[in-house]
């Protein structure tokens, strides 16, 4: 507990350029939920080193992506926005646990699977600790709640039995995080394979709609969303690429699925995707508004990176100064 309130932890990666599905997925969620918890909201860059980037871009990226926190609606005085690099007890938290985490459970994660798969000439030791990183992220905190997506659950287990593991040993230490989910936007995918999920990393820039996307481009894309031939506008199954339409709009809108199939019945699928590509518009054009409004401030934001750090370093330091004389780390001389 911070401040009388349960503590939430979570972080992006500020790798490709995030997409509506990161936008109604997490960062609205994160939003909302604001309020009802200290919140810590993390650019996590050391994870992105795991697979190879160009340091430019990466720092473009990283600055750009917590500048969209914060345009997103995250208020930097009551949560803490920060880089994951600027908070060393990261790094020096995840080389404890990495003592406390089996070969056997990071050789299970299916993460480091897909990504072994796909960048095979640099299966680096790090991508293979990144669960372990995470869980440092996490269990630094003392976070009791985690907003993640279902992909991320894997992660969030094995940060629980770390935690758990940890204070069998040592007592209660740490915190042991509960995942949240959030229902609306929970999965949107892709515009072009509506059997895939909308990701960054996606080949084809007309599958994700990406946050940045000029007004043109968002109704392009939606106008040429892969659909099917059935010309009925229904919630189900059947219909998948309708169904993520459905989804998208009511997420945008506000609207159940079924108050957004009553609105449209009996209309065409070209009236439809219209629609919703106005309403994603409607979300994203003011958010796009706030971005470059905020990029014009340079201090202000050199400013919340500065406090933040801070503010994240002092709470990450009493988790690990505690953790250090658990596992018999002979204590600092100060003064
Ligand atoms: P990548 O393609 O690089 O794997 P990604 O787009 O899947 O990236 P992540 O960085 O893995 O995004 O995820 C950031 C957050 O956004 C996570 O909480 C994740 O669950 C959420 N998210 C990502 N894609 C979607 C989606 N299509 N629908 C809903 N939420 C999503
Ligand atoms: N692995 C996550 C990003 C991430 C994270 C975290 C999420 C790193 N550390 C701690 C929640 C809590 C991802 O790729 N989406």
């Amino acid at each position: 507990m911070i401040n009388d309130k349960k503590v939430l932890f979570s972080g992006m990666q500020a790798t490709g350029n995030l997409t509506l599905g990161n936008y109604l997925g997490a960062l609205k969620n994160w939003v909302t939920l604001s309020d009802e918890y200290e919140c810590f909201y993390s650019v996590v860059d050391m994870h992105s080193i795991t697979v190879r980037q160009n340091p430019a871009e990466l720092r473009k990226r990283a600055r750009a992506l917590l500048t969209l926190y914060i345009a997103a609606g995250l208020d930097p005085e009551k949560n803490c926005i920060y880089y994951q690099s600027h908070v060393s007890g990261h790094a020096e938290l995840a080389w404890i646990l990495n003592c406390f985490t089996y070969m056997g459970e990071l050789n299970r994660m299916t993460q480091f699977k897909d990504k072994a798969a796909k960048h095979a000439d640099n299966i680096n030791a790090g991508l293979f600790t990144y669960p372990v990183l995470m869980a440092a992220d996490i269990l630094l905190y003392q976070a009791d709640v985690v907003p993640v997506g279902i992909d991320q659950m894997q992660h969030l287990e094995l940060t629980r039995d770390i935690a758990i593991r940890f204070n069998n040993i040592y007592g209660d230490v740490f915190t042991v995080p509960e995942a949240y989910i959030g229902k609306v936007g929970a999965k949107i995918m892709s515009l072009q394979d509506p059997a895939k999920k909308m990701s960054k990393s996606d080949e084809n820039p007309n599958a994700s709609i990406y946050l940045m996307d000029d007004t043109d481009t968002i109704l392009r894309k939606c106008k040429r969303a892969v659909t099917d031939s059935l010309g009925e506008i229904r919630y189900c199954e059947e219909q998948p690429g309708i169904r993520n339409l459905i989804d998208i709009y009511s997420a945008c809108t506000g609207k159940a699925p079924q108050e957004t199939v009553k609105e449209f019945e009996g209309r065409g699928y070209g009236e439809f995707k219209q629609a919703v590509g106005e309403a994603v518009v409607s979300v994203l054009k003011p958010l796009q508004d706030r971005v470059h409004q905020l990029e014009k401030d340079k201090a202000y934001i050199d400013s919340v990176i500065k406090n933040n750090a801070d503010k994240a370093s002092y709470f990450a330091g009493k988790t690990l100064r505690k953790v250090q004389k658990k596992v018999g780390f002979p204590e600092r001389i100060r003064g």
